[in-house]
């Protein structure tokens, strides 16, 4: 069975690790990586959705943090400080400059970020096909205020130095509106046999992936049945602060809101968490069939029960 998944960071990668469990050695998974969270820093390429789904899947993810590496160090960020060289509020360690290095030095020989992906994975061995959204450059930057002006700072400023506390008017993904599908990618979409949105950010991950031109036609388009999985729980974002993101774009924080955003054109089935059992009647009032499903990744038991549900909704909503 070829899945193809539209995957952020955390909650797209330990859904894929149930995925996997869930479907065995026959299923085929390609995961469509969000790059609109890519940082440069220090004269280095960081890719920080791509690297925590291909370290979540390789075993080399720091598990709590659901970013970075395990048994980490950080000589290099400390020596950096010495240098008074920022910023400090980005922790790459020892073991994550490697990937970084490595990714750079590919790209600056001219290997496309496709290709320079799938050399980091040979080494990982994810269990999947990661491919980046696009081989051109898209990062997404936050329209807020500061010191009484507007101004755009990078997701990961806004993300991880403000902890998504300054105001977002706007959530611009720079570069997408010429951004061209990764190699793969469309084609990926348009064999697949089902198409998953998993509990990832709506708007800064599968929003920034479906932003490229061409994806959110292919997916649309596609005779595969795609089945979103509501990263929203109870009123909450499960992780992360996606109801941040989610205000800017006028959306509000429940898991029937983030099933009309995506919209009945897109998306032909919605799994929210039994505690959003209420909205079920909403979101199919929408034109989107809905199930209530335990949605807690809590372990890898648990995503694989989700995507288990997932792909059974997908062939109940098939159309012939
Ligand atoms: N997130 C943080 O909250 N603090 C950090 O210092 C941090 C460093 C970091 C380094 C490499 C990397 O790949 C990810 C990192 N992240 C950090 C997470 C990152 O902001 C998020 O993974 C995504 O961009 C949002 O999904």
């Amino acid at each position: 069975m070829r899945i193809v998944v539209l995957a952020g960071g955390i909650g797209g990668a330990r859904f894929l690790r149930g995925l996997k469990q869930a479907v065995g050695p026959e299923g085929e998974i390609t995961v469509i990586g969000n790059t609109g969270d890519d940082i440069h820093l220090f004269g280095l390429k960081v890719c920080p959705d791509l690297d925590t789904v291909m370290y979540t899947l390789g075993g080399g993810i720091h598990e709590e943090q659901g970013w970075g590496r395990a048994d980490e160090s950080f000589s290099i960020k400390a020596e950096m400080k010495e240098y008074g060289v920022g910023p400090e509020w980005f922790g790459l360690g020892d073991r994550d400059f490697a990937t970084h290095i490595v990714r750079t030095q590919m790209l600056g020989a001219g290997y496309p970020l496709s290709a320079v992906t799938e050399a980091l994975c040979a080494r990982w061995q994810p269990g999947v096909r990661l491919l980046p959204m696009s081989d051109d450059r898209v990062e997404t930057h936050v329209v807020t205020d500061v010191d009484g002006e507007r101004k755009a700072v990078h997701f990961q400023e806004y993300w991880v130095k403000h902890h998504a506390l300054i105001p977002a008017h706007a959530i611009v993904p720079v570069g997408a509106e010429t951004a061209k599908p990764a190699p793969g990618v469309l084609e990926a979409l348009a064999e697949a046999d089902v198409i998953l949105f998993p509990p990832s950010n709506p708007v800064v991950s599968v929003g920034t992936i479906l932003a490229v031109p061409g994806i959110r036609r292919a997916v649309a388009q596609s005779a595969a049945p795609v089945i979103g999985l509501s990263p929203i729980i109870g009123g909450a974002p499960v992780r992360g602060m996606a109801d941040k993101v989610l205000e800017a774009v006028g959306v509000e924080t429940t898991a029937a809101a983030v099933a009309k955003r995506y919209g009945s054109d897109l998306i032909d089935g919605w799994l929210v968490d039994e505690a959003d059992e209420a909205s079920v009647a909403e979101v199919e009032a929408a034109g989107i069939p809905c199930r209530a499903v335990p949605l807690w990744m809590t372990d890898v038991d648990a995503s694989a029960a989700m995507a288990r549900a997932a792909l059974d909704f997908a062939e109940a909503v098939r159309k012939p």
